[in-house]
């Protein structure tokens, strides 16, 4: 089913501006005053010189607590940054087509809340549900419930939209708030679960519902002294109805604490904020729903954008990685296998080209996985460096809609969809010093 993403979302943007609609306690004025307090509505600074720690404005205004993430956090497989936990792409060599657990990266706006999977209720709700007048809308499903329903298993990754942020500074020198991420922010399961369009049919979705907003059980989200209240982000009924699943196991195993447990919202191809976790209650509505997690996250601002923003962001952009540590050594005269990734949110990768000279000449990549939209595709390259020094790697990939990954994305202030080529730094060392 088709979405007219941008009709609808200039409906919605205009009853928000004109104080019409909903956005669950926090009133327009103070999330105004949050977006100024992060420079959000700023233009963007004076560009920092390319050597700027990308990590400048993002770690400064974040204090480092312990995060709250459950499972074990190896400093091989894993890079802390504040409450999130950055898949280290070098751990991610053989490991196959989908992320183990142990190493898929983990994104908390708080902390992981560890539910009770007996306990649990999913409530449905709202005004774009069936219902008698004057009576409350609402459907509650336990886990046995949804365990009865029948179930469907897809391969999808979740990607944090802001993946591969610190590169904004770092190659350009834009300067962005955020989570200063390299490209470990993103990680490809297989999800079990049952399809969203059934549990919102058995709770008495109407013709007349527009957005639904799924919300989660971890703590209300308090940044810059405003409490914005449970992590929720309103979602398009047409996306919902599309592909959207209640997942409840990961890998063949049920859902872990800090990825959901026990269900969470898995969005194919959407950016990661759409993947609600530990998801205890769907508003369903016959109005356009407002978060800030769709007015003012996640949303492109900056010279390039509308003052008020982009559409709301939907689909994950186009990348590829190494899977090899930056700074990496390789020995001269020996063939080395340079093994990574790409992956689309609007196509399959119909072919990766690498550069092992700093971009100067380029090779296609074999691929290893069949095109598909949402999931990456494996690649791998032989390389036999010859002479000793500095270089960078480059993978481009091209989706089977054409498009390509560019030299530099359109900067916007909070460093969403970076989709440039990646420098990745390596030196060839002398074969006698390795
Ligand atoms: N309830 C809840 N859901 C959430 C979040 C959160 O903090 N709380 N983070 C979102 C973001 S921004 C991302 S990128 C993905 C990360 O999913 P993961 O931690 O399983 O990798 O979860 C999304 N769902
Ligand atoms: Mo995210």
């Amino acid at each position: 089913m088709p979405i007219d993403e941008s009709a609808y979302d200039r409906r919605r943007l205009g009853q928000w501006l004109s104080g019409e609609a909903k956005a669950e306690g926090v009133s327009r004025r103070d999330l105004l005053r949050l977006a100024a307090a992060a420079g959000v509505l700023t233009t963007l600074a004076t560009p920092t010189p390319a050597s700027a720690s990308p990590s400048a404005s993002a770690s400064a205004s974040t204090p480092a607590p312990a995060p709250g993430i459950v499972k074990p956090l190896p400093p091989e497989l894993f890079t802390i940054r504040g409450t999130n936990a950055e898949t280290n792409w070098s751990a991610l060599r053989g490991t196959g087509f989908h992320t183990p657990v142990d190493r898929f990266f983990v994104r908390n706006h708080t902390s992981t809340p560890r539910l009770d999977a007996a306990s649990w209720r999913l409530k449905v709700w709202g005004s774009g549900l069936r219902g008698a007048p004057g009576l409350d809308k609402s459907v509650e499903f336990d886990l046995h419930d949804l365990r009865r329903l029948p179930s469907v298993t897809i391969d999808a990754f979740v990607e944090c939209a802001g993946n591969g942020r610190s590169y904004f500074a770092t190659q350009q020198g834009d300067t962005v708030t955020g989570t200063a991420w390299t490209l470990g922010a993103v990680g490809t399961a297989r999800w079990r679960g049952v399809p969203l369009s059934l549990v919102l049919r058995l709770a008495g979705l109407t013709r007349r519902a527009v957005d639904l907003q799924p919300r989660g059980l971890d703590d209300e989200y308090v940044t810059g002294g405003i409490n914005l209240g449970r992590v929720r982000r309103p979602m398009p009924v047409a996306k919902a109805l599309d592909d959207v699943i209640l997942a409840y196991e990961m890998n063949g195993e049920p859902l872990p604490y800090d990825h959901g447990h026990p269900v969470r919202i898995v969005a194919p191809s959407w950016v990661g904020i759409s993947n609600i976790k530990w998801v205890g209650d769907i508003e369903v509505s016959d109005q356009p729903l407002y978060s800030p997690w769709n007015t003012d996250f996640y949303r492109l601002f900056g010279p390039a954008y509308p003052a008020e923003g982009s559409a709301p962001l939907t689909g994950q952009t186009l990348k590829s990685a190494f899977e090899t540590s930056a700074g990496a050594t390789f020995a001269a005269g020996v063939r080395h296998r340079l093994t990574g990734r790409s992956w689309s949110g609007t196509g399959g990768i119909r072919h990766v080209d690498v550069s092992t000279d700093a971009g100067a000449t380029w090779r296609r990549a074999d691929l290893h996985d069949r095109p598909r939209t949402g999931i990456w595709s494996r690649w791998s390259l032989d390389w036999h460096p010859t002479a000793p020094g500095a270089t960078a790697l480059l993978a481009r990939a091209i989706d089977t809609t054409g498009r390509s990954q560019p030299a530099t994305t359109t900067p916007n202030t909070q460093g969403y969809l970076f989709d440039a080529v990646v420098r990745h730094p390596v030196t060839v060392l002398e074969p006698a010093s390795v």
